[in-house]
């Protein structure tokens, strides 16, 4: 059975302009969607949904390639194999334009967690993102894409 109902927007302040628009979907997908956007705490699906809607466009940013991303790189190594501290600095230094930022915290006597705050092309950063998780001695690391912003509203 499909169900149809009016989304209704909240004002997101300034002077945007809020519309309506009606979306058929079946009636367990959208008793699915309610229970899931309850559980994770949205006050109603109008923000659920802007909010699948952003991810779905900052998704085809870093699809497209060219466009400008923003994004963390996460790793956890082992700062006692001295050949992966000089690797990982070597890189980031090649990468001066694209790595704004990174915070180095000492986990323990010999694991260190870096986050490493990258803006740039979104080929550019996945490369450099791959490139720093597959060095030797790196035990674990991942890249959060998100966007700088500019295309959201
Ligand atoms: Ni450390």
């Amino acid at each position: 059975m499909k169900l149809k109902y009016n989304i209704v927007a909240l004002s997101l302040g300034g002077a945007m302009k809020i519309v309506r628009f009606g979306v058929s979907i079946p009636e367990d997908l959208l008793t699915k969607f309610d229970e899931m956007i309850e559980e994770k705490g949205y006050a109603n699906r109008s923000e659920a949904i802007r909010d699948l809607i952003r991810d779905f466009i900052v998704r085809h940013e870093w699809e497209l390639g060219d466009e400008e991303v923003a994004g963390t790189i996460t790793i956890v190594y082992n700062h006692d194999e001295a050949a992966v501290v000089e690797e990982l600095l070597d890189l980031q230094h090649d990468y001066v334009n694209q790595i704004i930022s990174s915070l180095h915290v000492h986990m323990d006597e010999h694991n260190c967690l870096e986050v490493i705050v990258v803006k740039g092309k979104a080929s550019d950063i996945k490369k450099i993102a791959e490139r720093l998780i597959s060095l030797k001695g790196v035990k674990h690391g991942k890249l959060v894409m998100t966007t700088t912003g500019k295309e959201l509203v």
